[in-house]
């Protein structure tokens, strides 16, 4: 005889999904209790039939019915347990993120791309290894000029080009704007911003370091837009209104007239502060485009003139924001780079001032 009650009581105190799945097989599988009672159906009495028939089917339905309430359950606390281990603190504080910052190399650069954007100038790029003649002969710079020597110029052992000209690592960053113009056409407003080599090693000077140089070619160019340029430009990356320059007679050789460019400044807390005309420091070196340099690169020097000017951006940086030691640009120092970097975000507009 079949325990009913004993059956339902077994599965509503089965434990996991094995002892419920035994129970089924126990039961409703194929040889199962509930099974063979259906089976003795056929053999019975119509009479028989009829009273025995709903009671057996009932049990069936009752065993199912157990069956599924107690998976629904298993599964419903299984669930539970899980969420219970997979709990997520929203609340916990993020792990550290690594602080990284703007070397003020590259805000500086930022901000020269972003003034001289302004006055219609592209930035232009080239090579870090050049030839000997786009580095000094295209700039009018002759065999025996004293940049040329080994003690200044750092030449690539066996590395001639193509032509076999030797090669050097570029010592200004001239031949980027001899590049432009033997390969666009004029007129032309650029700047050209990168690393440039030269062997020398001392408390101001580091073999390598950064500059920046400007090239305008086109007909009718003279020294007044070259002034009112650099000052425009000076004006805005030292954001004050009293920069005063003076241009002194100097001596480049792709420049002729040449000029080099002081800026005043005083003595503020022992640090120089620029603006007004009390002492005077130069900042720039500059000039009218030398014809020979004009020819040099395919263009006709009688139709097309132009004005050039260079200087360093490590320099720029120091004064702008007052570090003292140039060889601290390049230690990797985390806490200097703390001091003086700059955040991302520090972008530099000129709305919101190139020094933000
Ligand atoms: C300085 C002086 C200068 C130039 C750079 C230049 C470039 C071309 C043609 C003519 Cl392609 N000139 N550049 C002109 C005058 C001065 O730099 O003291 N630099 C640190």
């Amino acid at each position: 005889m079949i325990d009913r009650e004993e059956i339902l009581a077994r599965i509503g105190a089965a434990d996991d999904a094995a002892s419920l799945e035994a129970l089924r097989v126990e039961n409703l599988g194929k040889q199962g209790k509930v099974t063979q009672l259906l089976k003795t159906l056929g053999k019975m009495s119509p009479d028989e039939r009829k009273t025995e028939g709903p009671k057996i089917h009932a049990l069936r339905e009752a065993v199912q019915g157990a069956l599924d309430a107690r998976k629904a359950e298993l599964d419903r606390a299984e669930l539970e347990a899980r969420l219970k281990t997979e709990t997520l603190d929203l609340s916990l504080p993020t792990p550290a993120a690594p602080q990284g910052s703007i070397h003020p190399v590259s805000q500086v650069m930022d901000e020269l791309a972003e003034i001289f954007a302004d006055l219609g100038f592209a930035v232009a790029e080239g090579p870090e290894i050049e030839d000997d003649w786009h580095n000094f002969g295209a700039l009018n710079i002759p065999e025996a000029h004293p940049a040329r020597a080994m003690q200044d110029t750092f030449y690539i052992a066996q590395g001639d080009n193509e032509e076999g000209a030797p090669q050097v690592l570029r010592t200004h960053t001239s031949p980027v704007q001899i590049r432009t113009m033997m390969r666009d056409k004029p007129p032309l407003r650029i700047i050209a911003p990168g690393r440039v080599y030269r062997s020398d090693s001392d408390a101001t000077h580091t073999p390598m370091f950064h500059q920046v140089e400007g090239l305008v070619i086109d007909r009718n160019i003279h020294l007044g837009h070259l002034k009112w340029t650099l000052e425009t430009f000076l004006k805005a990356f030292f954001e004050r209104d009293d920069v005063e320059l003076r241009l002194r007679p100097s001596y480049f050789p792709f420049t002729e007239p040449s000029a080099e460019v002081d800026v005043g400044y005083s003595i503020e807390n022992g640090r120089p502060v620029i603006g007004g005309r009390e002492n005077w420091m130069e900042v720039l070196g500059s000039g009218m485009v030398h014809p020979k340099v004009i020819a040099n690169c395919g263009l006709d020097p009688d139709e097309w003139q132009g004005f050039a000017f260079g200087c360093g951006i490590d320099r720029l940086a120091m004064l702008k924001y007052g570090m003292d030691d140039l060889r601290a640009f390049f230690d990797a120092d985390l806490r200097w780079l703390r001091h003086y970097g700059f955040s991302f975000l520090d972008t530099p507009t000129l709305s919101a001032g190139v020094g933000a």
